[in-house]
């Protein structure tokens, strides 16, 4: 027996055509039996005010818990203003336009650092959603551990936002929907086995986009997954050395990056001779190498030939668009010269990768810019993400992707490369954190790992190389299933 008011909404929802059944292509570009569009509701006040109310009535003695109600943008805004005023608790106005964000107001309304605040969504799928909304009040510092919604899709949102110390309480969910509607004799029960189908085939799959960290943890469960094969993400980026680097990656069935942080000349290059057939990429740090020469670079860059890789020089230029231009490509190192990629901190501003790409660009190179770093306690987080991810779009032609912790972004024509990666998750003694092959790939939806002394450090590098690869490539396995 199903409770009466909720039957009456179901059977509302479908009358009113907020609920359809058919053949739907989602944004995700998965097909579903099913389709809901709240946004109808505003067409119906009656409906609405009921939806609001029995949205209050689900979270439950919430009056004197939440100093205020917050509604994401869009279609939940008018269902949060009708419990504010039916419940007479001040609303918050999250902006959802991210434009000038940093110099313009947020959050619209009045309210105190600390004050708690309920949030309420009209339909949840992943969660994000409600997370970007969380993230922007937090960073006012508004605390937020519930939200309401009306429908829970039942594909990952409520675990996620658990993961993330909030509370999701739904009015329905989509299993709920089709039962009732078939018990009602609406629709047949093929289309419920359709639906139940669909709901336990997409449980996990969903993007929690880019470093978005909540106050209430840091953030490490999200779940992601690119699902398209490196020939796919080879054929859908632009930039072609891009192409090379997926296209080395499905050859080769690696996506690990060897950092290989030594002193001495004849070190790098034997451990790159030897590892060099297990990874896609080798990554330096050219100013560590005590007997640096021209020749040196020449042995790298016929290994890199020998063994069909790339070579990243970890330099991360952080200065004006002509002082970093300089530093590419002179000095003793002229790293223009040799390495197809380099990274930059995006700290300066887009000067410096115009200063970069005045060179880069003729010569084929790439860019990735640190928009998150793996070291404790680091800066490179929230708006500052954000707008390196927007720096990037700005020069799709030269930065081929980021430094990073989480997925950032699905434009495929940007590569994520995460650094901090261990076979067993941990910390160093100077603030370098750690996860593993599968956390990094599967959870933050990293296209590259980055493991250095995981592998130059331990006893059997070559080895130990094998096992990161074939660690680093089954957890991409894992992402296409
Ligand atoms: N690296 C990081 N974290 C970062 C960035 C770069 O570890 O956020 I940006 C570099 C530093 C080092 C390598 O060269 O990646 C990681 O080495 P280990 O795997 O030895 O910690």
């Amino acid at each position: 027996m199903g409770d009466t008011n909720l039957d009456g909404l179901i059977e509302t929802l479908h009358a009113i055509a907020a609920v359809k059944f058919g053949s739907f292509k989602l944004k995700s570009g998965q097909m579903s039996p099913i389709y809901i569009d709240l946004r109808v509701i505003v067409s119906y006040p009656k409906k609405m005010t009921e939806v609001a109310d029995l949205m209050w009535q689900t979270v439950h003695g919430g009056e004197s818990k939440f100093q205020h109600v917050c509604g994401v943008p869009y279609t939940a805004l008018p269902i949060a203003t009708c419990i504010s005023v039916k419940q007479n608790i001040p609303m918050l106005i999250r902006r959802k336009e991210g434009k000038d964000y940093g110099t313009k107001k947020m959050v619209e309304g009045h309210f105190k650092v600390g004050d708690k605040c309920l949030i309420v969504e009209d339909i949840v799928t992943s969660g994000s959603s409600v997370l970007e909304t969380v993230q922007t009040l937090n960073n006012e510092g508004i605390k937020v551990d519930q939200a309401i919604v009306l429908l829970d899709r039942e594909q990952g949102g409520k675990s996620s936002l658990a993961n993330h110390g909030i509370t999701l309480h739904s009015v329905l969910t989509l299993t709920q929907v089709v039962k009732t509607l078939h018990r009602m004799g609406k629709i047949e029960s093929s289309l419920v086995e359709q639906t139940e189908h669909f709901i336990k085939s997409n449980r996990h799959d969903i993007t929690v986009p880019s470093s978005i960290k909540t106050s209430n943890t840091d953030n490490k469960k999200k779940v992601f997954a690119v699902c398209k094969s490196y020939r796919e993400r080879s054929e859908s980026c632009q930039h072609s050395l891009s192409k090379k680097l997926y296209s080395i990656m499905e050859t080769k069935s690696t996506n690990l990056a060897l950092s290989v942080d030594l002193t001495k000349s004849n070190d790098i290059l034997q451990i790159v001779d030897t590892v060099g057939p297990f990874v896609c990429i080798v990554k330096t740090h050219v100013d560590i190498v005590e007997d640096f020469s021209q020749s040196f670079v020449n042995h790298l860059s016929d290994l890199a030939k020998k063994h069909n890789f790339i070579l990243f020089e970890d330099r991360k230029f952080a200065d004006i668009g002509n002082t970093v231009n300089c530093q590419y490509n002179n000095g003793i190192f002229k790293i223009s010269s040799w390495a197809d990629i380099v990274n930059v901190h995006p700290v300066p501003g887009e000067g410096v990768i115009a200063g970069i790409k005045q060179t880069g660009l003729s010569l084929g190179r790439g860019c990735l810019l640190v928009a998150e770093m793996s070291s404790k306690g680091n800066l490179a987080t929230g708006d500052y993400t954000k707008a390196a991810v927007k720096m990037a779009e700005n020069h799709k032609d030269f930065v081929i992707g980021f430094i990073c912790q989480s997925r950032l972004t699905d434009d495929p024509n940007f590569i994520h490369m995460t650094p901090g990666v261990k076979l067993s998750s941990g910390d160093d003694a100077l603030g370098q954190q750690y996860s593993t092959p599968e956390d990094a790939v599967i959870n933050k939806g990293a296209d590259v790992i980055i493991v250095g002394r995981g592998i130059i450090q331990a006893t059997d590098p070559v080895s130990t190389a094998k096992q990161y690869q074939q660690a680093g490539y089954n957890a991409y396995l894992q992402t296409l299933k």
